[in-house]
Protein backbone atom coordinates (compact mmCIF):
# COMPACT_ATOMS: atom_id res chain seq x y z
CA UNK A 1 0.00 0.00 0.00
CA UNK A 2 0.77 3.51 -0.31
CA UNK A 3 0.93 4.15 3.62
CA UNK A 4 3.46 6.09 5.47
CA UNK A 5 5.26 4.65 9.28
CA UNK A 6 7.48 7.02 11.06
CA UNK A 7 8.26 6.41 14.59
CA UNK A 8 8.05 9.47 17.76
CA UNK A 9 9.80 9.40 20.04
CA UNK A 10 8.57 11.28 23.16
CA UNK A 11 10.05 11.87 26.32
CA UNK A 12 8.21 13.00 29.09
CA UNK A 13 9.37 13.90 32.59
CA UNK A 14 6.98 10.95 33.87
CA UNK A 15 7.79 8.77 31.08
CA UNK A 16 9.62 8.17 27.46
CA UNK A 17 8.03 6.21 24.36
CA UNK A 18 8.30 5.30 20.96
CA UNK A 19 5.27 5.21 18.49
CA UNK A 20 4.89 4.10 15.87
CA UNK A 21 2.57 5.67 13.35
CA UNK A 22 0.70 4.47 10.30
CA UNK A 23 -0.96 7.24 7.87
CA UNK A 24 -2.58 6.51 4.70
CA UNK A 25 -5.80 8.93 3.16
CA UNK A 26 -8.36 9.65 5.81
CA UNK A 27 -5.45 7.27 8.29
CA UNK A 28 -3.82 7.92 11.19
CA UNK A 29 -2.86 5.17 13.85
CA UNK A 30 -0.84 4.99 16.48
CA UNK A 31 0.48 2.28 18.09
CA UNK A 32 3.10 1.88 21.14
CA UNK A 33 6.37 0.02 20.52
CA UNK A 34 8.16 0.66 24.01
CA UNK A 35 7.85 2.65 26.90
CA UNK A 36 10.11 3.06 29.70
CA UNK A 37 10.28 5.29 33.17
CA UNK A 38 12.32 8.43 33.21
CA UNK A 39 14.06 8.68 36.24
CA UNK A 40 15.96 11.68 37.79
CA UNK A 41 19.14 10.63 39.72
CA UNK A 42 20.41 12.59 42.79
CA UNK A 43 23.95 12.65 42.75
CA UNK A 44 25.82 14.85 45.76
CA UNK A 45 23.18 17.44 45.71
CA UNK A 46 22.45 17.86 42.27
CA UNK A 47 19.23 16.37 40.57
CA UNK A 48 20.23 15.17 36.99
CA UNK A 49 18.40 13.38 33.81
CA UNK A 50 19.83 9.54 33.26
CA UNK A 51 20.42 10.82 29.50
CA UNK A 52 21.80 7.84 28.90
CA UNK A 53 19.00 5.50 29.95
CA UNK A 54 16.83 7.50 28.10
CA UNK A 55 18.79 6.97 25.24
CA UNK A 56 19.17 3.29 25.34
CA UNK A 57 15.14 3.17 25.55
CA UNK A 58 15.22 5.35 22.17
CA UNK A 59 17.00 2.64 20.97
CA UNK A 60 15.33 -0.14 22.36
CA UNK A 61 12.08 1.17 21.44
CA UNK A 62 13.72 2.10 17.58
CA UNK A 63 14.48 -1.42 17.44
CA UNK A 64 10.95 -2.70 18.58
CA UNK A 65 8.94 -0.22 15.76
CA UNK A 66 10.82 -2.21 13.34
CA UNK A 67 11.01 -0.63 9.61
CA UNK A 68 10.01 3.47 9.37
CA UNK A 69 10.87 6.36 7.04
CA UNK A 70 11.88 8.68 9.33
CA UNK A 71 12.57 8.96 13.25
CA UNK A 72 11.22 12.49 15.33
CA UNK A 73 12.04 13.38 18.27
CA UNK A 74 10.49 15.83 21.00
CA UNK A 75 10.92 16.12 24.93
CA UNK A 76 10.17 18.64 27.77
CA UNK A 77 11.60 22.16 27.35
CA UNK A 78 14.72 23.95 28.48
CA UNK A 79 17.39 21.33 29.49
CA UNK A 80 20.43 20.33 28.18
CA UNK A 81 24.24 18.60 27.38
CA UNK A 82 27.16 20.39 27.22
CA UNK A 83 29.90 18.77 24.71
CA UNK A 84 33.38 19.50 24.71
CA UNK A 85 35.15 20.08 21.38
CA UNK A 86 35.70 16.27 20.58
CA UNK A 87 31.62 16.20 20.63
CA UNK A 88 31.53 14.16 24.26
CA UNK A 89 28.96 14.92 26.89
CA UNK A 90 30.20 16.56 29.36
CA UNK A 91 28.37 15.17 32.50
CA UNK A 92 25.17 14.49 32.86
CA UNK A 93 22.56 17.39 31.80
CA UNK A 94 20.75 18.96 34.89
CA UNK A 95 16.87 18.67 35.66
CA UNK A 96 14.68 21.64 35.56
CA UNK A 97 13.54 21.06 39.21
CA UNK A 98 17.22 21.12 40.48
CA UNK A 99 18.05 23.81 42.88
CA UNK A 100 21.05 25.77 41.36
CA UNK A 101 19.06 28.36 40.23
CA UNK A 102 17.28 29.12 43.32
CA UNK A 103 18.05 32.97 43.76
CA UNK A 104 20.41 33.31 40.78
CA UNK A 105 17.28 33.43 38.49
CA UNK A 106 15.60 36.43 40.19
CA UNK A 107 19.45 38.24 39.91
CA UNK A 108 19.57 37.89 36.57
CA UNK A 109 16.68 38.69 35.22
CA UNK A 110 17.02 41.96 37.36
CA UNK A 111 20.06 42.81 35.71
CA UNK A 112 19.45 42.04 32.49
CA UNK A 113 15.94 43.91 32.62
CA UNK A 114 12.26 41.67 33.25
CA UNK A 115 10.74 44.25 30.84
CA UNK A 116 13.39 43.76 27.77
CA UNK A 117 14.14 40.48 28.72
CA UNK A 118 10.28 40.11 27.75
CA UNK A 119 10.27 42.28 24.86
CA UNK A 120 12.90 39.95 23.05
CA UNK A 121 12.12 36.59 24.17
CA UNK A 122 8.27 36.91 25.16
CA UNK A 123 9.06 33.55 27.83
CA UNK A 124 7.40 34.01 31.14
CA UNK A 125 9.57 34.13 34.51
CA UNK A 126 10.21 30.63 35.48
CA UNK A 127 13.72 29.69 37.39
CA UNK A 128 14.53 27.13 35.19
CA UNK A 129 14.69 29.06 32.06
CA UNK A 130 17.83 28.18 30.00
CA UNK A 131 19.00 31.05 30.51
CA UNK A 132 19.02 30.94 34.38
CA UNK A 133 20.56 27.00 34.41
CA UNK A 134 23.64 28.64 32.00
CA UNK A 135 24.12 31.32 34.01
CA UNK A 136 24.39 29.51 36.86
CA UNK A 137 26.94 27.44 34.91
CA UNK A 138 29.26 30.13 33.89
CA UNK A 139 32.68 30.17 35.56
CA UNK A 140 32.73 25.95 36.03
CA UNK A 141 35.29 23.75 34.86
CA UNK A 142 32.53 22.28 32.70
CA UNK A 143 31.57 25.55 31.26
CA UNK A 144 34.72 26.27 30.48
CA UNK A 145 35.59 22.95 28.54
CA UNK A 146 32.28 23.46 27.07
CA UNK A 147 31.95 23.78 23.03
CA UNK A 148 28.33 23.39 22.22
CA UNK A 149 25.42 23.47 24.20
CA UNK A 150 22.29 20.97 22.64
CA UNK A 151 18.90 20.94 24.16
CA UNK A 152 17.65 17.39 25.12
CA UNK A 153 15.47 16.45 21.65
CA UNK A 154 18.86 17.89 19.68
CA UNK A 155 21.33 15.94 21.98
CA UNK A 156 19.62 12.76 21.37
CA UNK A 157 18.94 13.17 17.22
CA UNK A 158 23.03 14.17 17.64
CA UNK A 159 23.88 10.72 19.19
CA UNK A 160 21.63 8.70 16.27
CA UNK A 161 23.20 11.14 13.31
CA UNK A 162 26.23 13.06 14.43
CA UNK A 163 24.37 16.38 13.05
CA UNK A 164 23.80 18.91 15.69
CA UNK A 165 21.52 22.15 15.57
CA UNK A 166 18.90 23.93 17.77
CA UNK A 167 15.21 23.26 16.54
CA UNK A 168 13.14 26.88 17.13
CA UNK A 169 10.04 25.71 18.80
CA UNK A 170 12.25 24.00 21.46
CA UNK A 171 15.04 26.86 20.90
CA UNK A 172 12.10 29.50 21.56
CA UNK A 173 11.39 28.30 25.55
CA UNK A 174 15.37 28.99 26.35
CA UNK A 175 14.58 32.78 27.24
CA UNK A 176 17.97 33.52 24.65
CA UNK A 177 16.00 33.33 21.75
CA UNK A 178 14.59 36.53 20.16
CA UNK A 179 11.15 36.04 19.36
CA UNK A 180 10.86 39.00 17.07
CA UNK A 181 14.37 38.29 15.04
CA UNK A 182 13.71 34.30 14.92
CA UNK A 183 17.57 34.25 15.51
CA UNK A 184 19.39 33.72 19.33
CA UNK A 185 19.38 36.68 21.00
CA UNK A 186 23.54 36.67 21.02
CA UNK A 187 22.98 40.62 22.42
CA UNK A 188 21.53 39.17 25.75
CA UNK A 189 23.81 35.74 25.76
CA UNK A 190 27.00 38.20 25.98
CA UNK A 191 25.37 40.39 28.68
CA UNK A 192 24.65 37.25 30.96
CA UNK A 193 28.97 36.05 30.11
CA UNK A 194 27.47 33.40 28.02
CA UNK A 195 29.33 32.38 25.09
CA UNK A 196 26.81 33.04 21.74
CA UNK A 197 29.50 30.04 19.95
CA UNK A 198 28.00 27.88 22.09
CA UNK A 199 24.35 27.21 20.06
CA UNK A 200 24.39 25.51 17.00
CA UNK A 201 22.51 26.90 14.20
CA UNK A 202 18.43 26.87 14.34
CA UNK A 203 16.53 24.27 12.27
CA UNK A 204 12.95 24.29 11.28
CA UNK A 205 10.53 21.72 12.19
CA UNK A 206 10.26 19.49 8.79
CA UNK A 207 13.80 19.97 8.41
CA UNK A 208 15.78 16.56 7.78
CA UNK A 209 18.35 16.19 9.94
CA UNK A 210 20.20 13.46 8.51
CA UNK A 211 20.14 9.26 8.57
CA UNK A 212 20.87 7.59 11.64
CA UNK A 213 24.25 6.34 11.67
CA UNK A 214 25.62 2.92 11.31
CA UNK A 215 27.05 2.53 14.55
CA UNK A 216 23.44 2.59 15.91
CA UNK A 217 22.88 -0.42 14.43
CA UNK A 218 19.16 0.24 13.58
CA UNK A 219 17.32 -1.58 10.54
CA UNK A 220 17.02 0.42 7.65
CA UNK A 221 18.67 3.44 8.34
CA UNK A 222 15.70 5.98 8.48
CA UNK A 223 16.56 10.07 8.40
CA UNK A 224 15.66 11.46 11.31
CA UNK A 225 13.41 14.89 10.72
CA UNK A 226 13.25 17.80 13.01
CA UNK A 227 9.86 17.87 14.34
CA UNK A 228 8.47 20.43 16.64
CA UNK A 229 10.95 19.26 19.30
CA UNK A 230 9.02 21.16 22.27
CA UNK A 231 6.84 18.39 23.53
CA UNK A 232 4.09 21.04 24.33
CA UNK A 233 4.68 22.39 20.84
CA UNK A 234 3.87 19.14 19.35
CA UNK A 235 0.77 18.75 21.55
CA UNK A 236 -0.57 21.78 19.91
CA UNK A 237 -0.46 20.47 16.78
CA UNK A 238 -2.18 17.80 17.69
CA UNK A 239 -5.34 19.77 19.19
CA UNK A 240 -8.36 18.33 17.56
CA UNK A 241 -10.10 21.88 17.04
CA UNK A 242 -11.91 23.06 13.69
CA UNK A 243 -11.17 26.76 14.04
CA UNK A 244 -9.71 29.34 15.56
CA UNK A 245 -11.45 29.94 18.82
CA UNK A 246 -10.11 26.98 21.50
CA UNK A 247 -8.29 26.98 24.10
CA UNK A 248 -5.89 23.95 25.14
CA UNK A 249 -4.49 22.35 27.91
CA UNK A 250 -1.62 19.83 27.57
CA UNK A 251 -2.31 18.02 30.71
CA UNK A 252 0.78 16.18 31.94
CA UNK A 253 3.18 16.50 34.84
CA UNK A 254 2.80 20.26 33.45
CA UNK A 255 -0.73 21.96 32.50
CA UNK A 256 0.56 24.35 29.51
CA UNK A 257 -2.65 26.22 29.45
CA UNK A 258 -3.54 28.82 26.54
CA UNK A 259 -4.19 29.62 22.99
CA UNK A 260 -2.70 30.27 19.64
CA UNK A 261 -2.08 32.99 18.26
CA UNK A 262 -0.23 34.58 14.90
CA UNK A 263 1.22 37.24 16.73
CA UNK A 264 3.28 37.30 20.12
CA UNK A 265 1.18 39.52 23.43
CA UNK A 266 4.32 41.15 24.80
CA UNK A 267 2.72 43.83 26.99
CA UNK A 268 3.48 44.51 30.74
CA UNK A 269 -0.32 43.19 31.26
CA UNK A 270 0.68 40.15 29.72
CA UNK A 271 4.14 39.74 31.36
CA UNK A 272 3.09 40.44 34.86
CA UNK A 273 0.20 37.72 34.05
CA UNK A 274 2.98 35.76 33.76
CA UNK A 275 1.91 34.35 30.03
CA UNK A 276 4.77 33.20 27.57
CA UNK A 277 4.81 33.34 24.02
CA UNK A 278 6.43 30.42 22.90
CA UNK A 279 6.86 29.50 18.51
CA UNK A 280 4.90 26.77 17.52
CA UNK A 281 4.84 25.49 13.95
CA UNK A 282 4.27 27.38 10.88
CA UNK A 283 4.72 30.69 12.72
CA UNK A 284 2.56 30.76 15.43
CA UNK A 285 2.45 31.61 19.02
CA UNK A 286 1.83 29.39 21.82
CA UNK A 287 0.43 31.76 23.84
CA UNK A 288 0.16 30.05 26.83
CA UNK A 289 0.76 29.52 30.90
CA UNK A 290 2.83 27.21 32.53
CA UNK A 291 0.18 25.54 35.53
CA UNK A 292 1.87 22.95 38.03
CA UNK A 293 -0.01 20.25 36.71
CA UNK A 294 -0.36 16.42 37.62
CA UNK A 295 2.86 16.62 39.03
CA UNK A 296 0.79 17.00 42.59
CA UNK A 297 -0.60 13.93 42.49
CA UNK A 298 2.32 12.18 40.61
CA UNK A 299 4.63 13.08 43.97
CA UNK A 300 2.15 12.82 45.78
CA UNK A 301 2.06 8.86 44.81
CA UNK A 302 5.09 8.63 45.06
CA UNK A 303 5.01 9.67 48.39
CA UNK A 304 2.29 7.34 49.46
CA UNK A 305 4.09 4.45 47.56
CA UNK A 306 0.20 4.07 45.86
CA UNK A 307 -0.08 2.62 42.48
CA UNK A 308 -3.53 2.18 42.00
CA UNK A 309 -4.27 5.73 39.94
CA UNK A 310 -7.83 5.02 38.97
CA UNK A 311 -9.21 3.61 42.35
CA UNK A 312 -7.50 6.85 43.90
CA UNK A 313 -9.31 8.79 41.35
CA UNK A 314 -12.99 6.38 42.20
CA UNK A 315 -12.47 7.57 45.82
CA UNK A 316 -11.66 11.22 45.47
CA UNK A 317 -14.53 11.72 43.16
CA UNK A 318 -17.08 11.06 45.76
CA UNK A 319 -15.21 13.34 48.21
CA UNK A 320 -16.87 16.73 48.51
CA UNK A 321 -15.80 19.57 46.39
CA UNK A 322 -13.99 22.48 47.69
CA UNK A 323 -13.43 20.73 51.34
CA UNK A 324 -9.82 23.45 50.82
CA UNK A 325 -8.33 24.65 47.82
CA UNK A 326 -4.80 25.63 47.50
CA UNK A 327 -2.37 27.87 44.97
CA UNK A 328 -1.05 25.04 42.50
CA UNK A 329 1.44 27.65 41.41
CA UNK A 330 3.07 28.42 44.23
CA UNK A 331 6.91 27.76 44.41
CA UNK A 332 6.81 25.55 47.27
CA UNK A 333 5.50 22.73 45.35
CA UNK A 334 8.56 22.70 42.55
CA UNK A 335 11.19 21.09 43.94
CA UNK A 336 10.38 16.92 44.32
CA UNK A 337 9.76 16.26 48.08
CA UNK A 338 6.58 15.08 50.39
CA UNK A 339 4.08 16.53 48.49
CA UNK A 340 1.54 15.81 50.71
CA UNK A 341 3.28 17.27 53.52
CA UNK A 342 3.73 20.85 51.55
CA UNK A 343 -0.06 20.56 50.64
CA UNK A 344 -1.40 20.49 54.38
CA UNK A 345 0.90 23.39 55.08
CA UNK A 346 -0.30 25.27 52.40
CA UNK A 347 -4.27 24.32 53.67
CA UNK A 348 -2.85 25.18 57.12
CA UNK A 349 -1.82 28.71 56.36
CA UNK A 350 -5.02 29.42 54.76
CA UNK A 351 -6.76 28.30 57.75
CA UNK A 352 -8.34 25.34 55.86
CA UNK A 353 -9.15 21.67 56.79
CA UNK A 354 -6.11 19.77 56.36
CA UNK A 355 -6.84 17.05 53.62
CA UNK A 356 -7.41 13.56 56.37
CA UNK A 357 -6.97 10.69 53.37
CA UNK A 358 -4.98 9.96 50.37
CA UNK A 359 -8.34 10.92 48.47
CA UNK A 360 -9.23 13.82 50.21
CA UNK A 361 -5.93 15.21 49.01
CA UNK A 362 -6.21 13.96 45.74
CA UNK A 363 -9.57 15.98 45.78
CA UNK A 364 -8.00 19.50 46.74
CA UNK A 365 -5.41 18.69 44.01
CA UNK A 366 -7.93 18.40 41.30
CA UNK A 367 -10.31 21.45 42.54
CA UNK A 368 -7.12 23.35 42.91
CA UNK A 369 -6.24 22.46 39.64
CA UNK A 370 -9.39 22.88 37.93
CA UNK A 371 -9.28 26.58 39.15
CA UNK A 372 -5.97 27.03 37.85
CA UNK A 373 -7.18 26.05 34.42
CA UNK A 374 -9.92 28.25 34.79
CA UNK A 375 -7.94 31.40 35.41
CA UNK A 376 -5.49 30.50 32.63
CA UNK A 377 -8.13 30.19 30.61
CA UNK A 378 -9.81 33.40 31.48
CA UNK A 379 -6.15 35.65 31.49
CA UNK A 380 -5.70 33.88 27.90
CA UNK A 381 -8.60 35.61 26.29
CA UNK A 382 -8.31 38.77 28.18
CA UNK A 383 -4.78 39.49 27.50
CA UNK A 384 -4.82 38.02 24.15
CA UNK A 385 -8.08 39.18 23.07
CA UNK A 386 -8.81 35.48 21.45
CA UNK A 387 -12.31 34.39 21.99
CA UNK A 388 -12.69 31.00 23.74
CA UNK A 389 -15.45 28.46 23.28
CA UNK A 390 -14.11 25.14 24.02
CA UNK A 391 -11.27 23.81 25.86
CA UNK A 392 -8.94 20.95 24.53
CA UNK A 393 -7.65 18.76 26.86
CA UNK A 394 -4.87 16.89 25.23
CA UNK A 395 -2.11 14.61 27.07
CA UNK A 396 -2.25 11.83 30.01
CA UNK A 397 -4.79 14.16 31.51
CA UNK A 398 -6.92 13.40 28.97
CA UNK A 399 -7.64 10.24 30.58
CA UNK A 400 -8.65 11.66 34.02
CA UNK A 401 -12.71 12.09 34.08
CA UNK A 402 -12.92 13.90 37.12
CA UNK A 403 -10.13 17.11 36.27
CA UNK A 404 -11.64 16.98 32.49
CA UNK A 405 -15.32 17.52 34.53
CA UNK A 406 -13.97 19.79 36.87
CA UNK A 407 -12.11 21.85 34.33
CA UNK A 408 -15.32 22.05 32.21
CA UNK A 409 -17.56 22.80 35.23
CA UNK A 410 -14.61 25.75 36.33
CA UNK A 411 -14.30 26.74 32.91
CA UNK A 412 -18.03 26.97 32.06
CA UNK A 413 -16.85 25.66 28.90
CA UNK A 414 -17.11 22.23 27.19
CA UNK A 415 -14.07 20.32 27.40
CA UNK A 416 -13.21 17.97 24.52
CA UNK A 417 -10.95 15.21 26.16
CA UNK A 418 -8.08 13.76 23.82
CA UNK A 419 -5.93 12.42 22.27
CA UNK A 420 -3.98 11.39 24.72
CA UNK A 421 -0.65 10.72 22.85
CA UNK A 422 -1.25 14.09 21.30
CA UNK A 423 2.42 14.86 21.57
CA UNK A 424 3.46 11.51 19.67
CA UNK A 425 0.37 12.64 17.30
CA UNK A 426 2.13 15.97 16.35
CA UNK A 427 5.46 14.45 16.10
CA UNK A 428 3.96 12.11 13.47
CA UNK A 429 2.17 14.74 11.53
CA UNK A 430 5.02 16.93 11.04
CA UNK A 431 7.28 13.93 9.34
CA UNK A 432 4.08 12.75 7.41
CA UNK A 433 3.77 16.10 6.06
CA UNK A 434 7.25 16.86 5.26
CA UNK A 435 7.00 13.21 3.23
CA UNK A 436 4.30 15.18 1.84
CA UNK A 437 1.53 12.64 3.27
CA UNK A 438 -0.17 14.86 5.15
CA UNK A 439 -1.26 18.22 5.85
CA UNK A 440 -0.78 21.05 4.09
CA UNK A 441 -1.87 23.59 7.02
CA UNK A 442 -2.46 22.65 10.56
CA UNK A 443 -6.47 22.89 9.85
CA UNK A 444 -5.51 19.65 7.43
CA UNK A 445 -3.49 18.15 10.00
CA UNK A 446 -6.39 18.84 12.99
CA UNK A 447 -8.79 17.36 10.85
CA UNK A 448 -7.04 13.79 10.63
CA UNK A 449 -6.61 14.31 14.00
CA UNK A 450 -10.22 14.55 14.97
CA UNK A 451 -11.55 12.07 12.50
CA UNK A 452 -9.62 9.41 13.56
CA UNK A 453 -9.11 9.48 17.49
CA UNK A 454 -11.14 9.13 20.20
CA UNK A 455 -12.33 12.21 21.61
CA UNK A 456 -14.82 12.54 25.23
CA UNK A 457 -16.76 15.38 25.53
CA UNK A 458 -17.60 17.14 28.89
CA UNK A 459 -20.21 19.88 29.60
CA UNK A 460 -20.00 22.21 32.31
CA UNK A 461 -22.57 21.78 34.91
CA UNK A 462 -23.58 23.39 38.18
CA UNK A 463 -22.93 27.05 39.17
CA UNK A 464 -19.90 28.73 38.13
CA UNK A 465 -20.07 31.60 41.03
CA UNK A 466 -19.54 28.44 43.36
CA UNK A 467 -15.75 28.43 41.70
CA UNK A 468 -15.69 32.16 41.70
CA UNK A 469 -16.23 31.43 45.26
CA UNK A 470 -13.52 29.10 45.73
CA UNK A 471 -11.02 31.26 43.55
CA UNK A 472 -11.65 34.31 45.42
CA UNK A 473 -10.48 32.24 49.06
CA UNK A 474 -7.37 32.04 46.86
CA UNK A 475 -7.24 35.89 46.09
CA UNK A 476 -7.84 35.40 42.64
CA UNK A 477 -9.87 38.30 40.94
CA UNK A 478 -12.96 36.49 40.77
P1 LIG B 1 4.43 13.66 30.60
O1 LIG B 1 4.41 13.84 29.10
O2 LIG B 1 4.68 14.92 31.36
O3 LIG B 1 5.35 12.56 31.01
P2 LIG B 1 1.79 12.44 30.29
O4 LIG B 1 1.12 13.25 29.24
O5 LIG B 1 2.28 11.08 29.91
O6 LIG B 1 2.94 13.25 31.03
O7 LIG B 1 0.74 12.32 31.48
C1 LIG B 1 1.05 11.63 32.66
C2 LIG B 1 -0.13 11.77 33.60
O8 LIG B 1 -1.27 11.11 33.05
C3 LIG B 1 0.08 11.11 34.94
O9 LIG B 1 0.64 12.01 35.86
C4 LIG B 1 -1.32 10.71 35.37
O10 LIG B 1 -1.85 11.67 36.26
C5 LIG B 1 -2.13 10.72 34.09
N1 LIG B 1 -2.65 9.37 33.82
C6 LIG B 1 -2.00 8.33 33.28
N2 LIG B 1 -2.78 7.24 33.24
C7 LIG B 1 -3.97 7.59 33.79
C8 LIG B 1 -5.20 6.90 34.05
N3 LIG B 1 -5.37 5.63 33.75
N4 LIG B 1 -6.20 7.61 34.63
C9 LIG B 1 -6.05 8.91 34.93
N5 LIG B 1 -4.92 9.59 34.73
C10 LIG B 1 -3.89 8.96 34.16
C1 LIG C 1 6.22 19.98 29.36
C2 LIG C 1 7.32 21.00 29.26
C3 LIG C 1 6.79 22.42 29.43
C4 LIG C 1 7.99 23.12 29.98
C5 LIG C 1 8.47 22.08 30.97
C6 LIG C 1 9.89 22.22 31.43
O1 LIG C 1 6.71 18.68 29.27
O2 LIG C 1 8.01 20.90 28.05
O3 LIG C 1 6.29 22.98 28.23
O4 LIG C 1 7.76 24.37 30.51
O5 LIG C 1 8.24 20.83 30.32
Amino acid sequence: SGDLAVAAVDLGAASGRVMVGRLGPGRLDLTEAHRFANEPVRLGATLHWDVLALYAGVLRGLRAAGPVASVGIDSWAVDYGLLDASGALLGNPVHYRDARTDGLADRVADDLGRERLYGVTGLQHLPFNTLYQVASAVGTPQYGLAHRLLLIPDLLAYWLTGEVGAEVTNASTTQLYDLNRRAWATELMTEAGIRPELFPPLREPGARIGPVLPATDLPGHPDVVAVASHDTASAVVAVPASGPDFAYISCGTWSLVGVELDRPVLGEASRRANFTNETGVDGTIRYLRNVMGLWLLQESLRAWGETDLPGLLRRAADRPAFASVIDVDDAVFLPPGDMPARIADACRATGQPVPESPAAVVRCVLDSLALAHRRAVRQAQELSGRHVDAVHVVGGGARNALLCQLTADACGLPVVAGPVEATALGNVLVQARAAGVAGPGLPELRTLVRETQDLVRYEPRGDARAWAAAEARLGGEG
